[in-house]
């Protein structure tokens, strides 16, 4: 009897850890896949960066462009949020010749811009652009910085990143 008890109580484990084996694989095969089927939500489409860096652009340059910018998307929170904003304007900023980097403070991203005369920090989240003279200079020195969205991708959770997953071609 007491036998009995004891080797329905190893078959319980057993199940167990096959159930937990399999959900492993279940989860590992998903991701397998999800990497094979939607390459796109983990790598940035191709052409990425089509502009050269124009080292002459200045700080009028600057404002005259980010004014004139329309964010692809409203703020959403982990679907287009200041991550997804401040890789998209990484990227709209150095399509139009600006050295700009994704930044990152705290759980807060946003972008530095480098120009001859100086950086400027530039926030996206939550609606709107501040306008970079008025903005909060500390953020000049960030946690980390990821110089292009490849980078940002492979040293951070890539789905912060992946702006082009949830804006219209
Ligand atoms: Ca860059």
């Amino acid at each position: 009897m007491c036998n009995k008890i004891q080797t329905t109580k190893m078959t319980e484990k057993e199940n167990t850890k096959v159930v937990i084996k399999a959900f492993v694989a279940a989860f590992m095969l998903g991701i397998l896949i999800g990497f094979v089927i939607f390459p796109s939500y983990s790598q940035p489409p191709e052409a990425y960066y089509s502009c050269e860096l124009n080292s002459n652009l200045t700080y009028e340059h600057l404002e005259e462009t980010i004014l004139n910018i329309t964010m692809p998307h409203e703020y959403v929170a982990n679907v287009f949020d200041c991550s997804e904003g401040a890789a998209y304007l990484e990227w709209y900023l150095e399509n139009n010749g600006f050295d700009t980097v994704i930044a990152t403070k705290g759980d807060h991203a946003y972008v530095i811009v480098r120009l001859k005369r100086g950086s400027y920090a530039i926030n996206t989240a939550p609606i709107h652009f501040y306008h970079p003279a008025y903005y909060n200079y500390t953020y000049l020195e960030p946690d980390d910085v990821f110089e292009d969205i490849y980078e940002a991708c492979k040293c951070s959770w890539y789905a912060e990143w992946n702006w082009w997953t949830v804006v219209p071609n």
